[in-house]
């Protein structure tokens, strides 16, 4: 089954949960053992990230550590071309919305297009748009950063991801971010929009993660929680938080 059936048969029941997994924090076994346990508390998916400092190397090794402890579907969310590999399940083929620089927008993805359909490697077109405070995939994108009280710039954005035909949204406050995207700008954006939408960064326990299920996520991405001893339990109360 293709990744895109499986996420949309998993969205008919609810927000779906999707796992990022940095090859730059933790040897490769240890994301193996990160994949294991969020796959036992019910997290859907796994993103891998391909953040600066990702080696070829570790990014085959990372990959195949999960793919050896997890069988939940894992999808590679690159941040740059710097580094590849086909041990996915498909590329999420993220256009930077509010990018200043082409390369993420189209001009990267023009380097690689033809070999992804080459290898035949599932693609799965999605509008990036990073909010304030944007952290580093903000200043990497050289984004225009959507200002965190600007609903109607988010929902521009989003829209003209989803008319050039996009099939997924992911609104994002950054790694690390102090806080997820405001609940109002979800709402007011998933009011509009046609197609899902993925929220990430700044979500770090069960009350956040409720809050960004009610304003209408329909799949959210935790990283950083699962940095810090402990993590397991607060995997689990976000899981129940988004499945209940
Ligand atoms: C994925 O950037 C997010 O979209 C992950 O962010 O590490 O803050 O959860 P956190």
């Amino acid at each position: 089954m293709k990744v895109l059936e499986y996420l949309q048969n998993k969205l008919k029941n609810g927000t779906v949960h999707i796992t990022l997994i940095d090859p730059v924090r933790q040897v490769p076994e240890a994301a193996g053992k990160l994949a294991y346990t969020a796959q036992e508390v019910g997290s859907d998916l796994i993103f891998v990230t391909g953040s600066s400092g990702t080696t070829q190397r570790n990014l085959v090794e990372t990959a195949s550590s999960i793919r050896e402890k997890a069988d939940i579907p894992i999808i590679y969310f690159p941040s740059g071309a710097e580094a590849f590999c086909l041990n996915f399940d498909a590329v999420l083929f993220l256009s930077m919305m509010n990018s200043r620089n082409a390369q993420f927008i189209t001009g990267a993805h023009s380097k690689i297009a033809l070999m992804l359909k080459r290898l035949g490697v599932e693609v799965i077109p999605t509008g990036y748009i990073v909010v304030e405070p944007g952290m580093k995939i903000g200043e990497i994108g050289e984004a225009e950063l959507v200002s965190r009280d600007n609903f109607w710039n988010a929902i521009g954005y989003s829209l003209t991801a989803e008319f050039m035909g996009m099939q997924f949204i992911l609104l994002e406050a950054g790694n690390g971010a102090a806080q997820p995207v405001p609940a109002g700008m979800i709402r007011a954006v998933k009011k509009e929009l046609g197609i899902p939408l993925i929220v990430g960064g700044g979500i770090r326990n069960a009350i956040d993660a409720r809050r960004v299920r009610q304003a209408g996520a329909d799949v959210v991405v935790t990283g950083t929680v699962i940095e810090n001893a402990g993590y397991r339990e607060r995997l689990r109360s976000i899981l129940s938080a988004l499945k209940e």
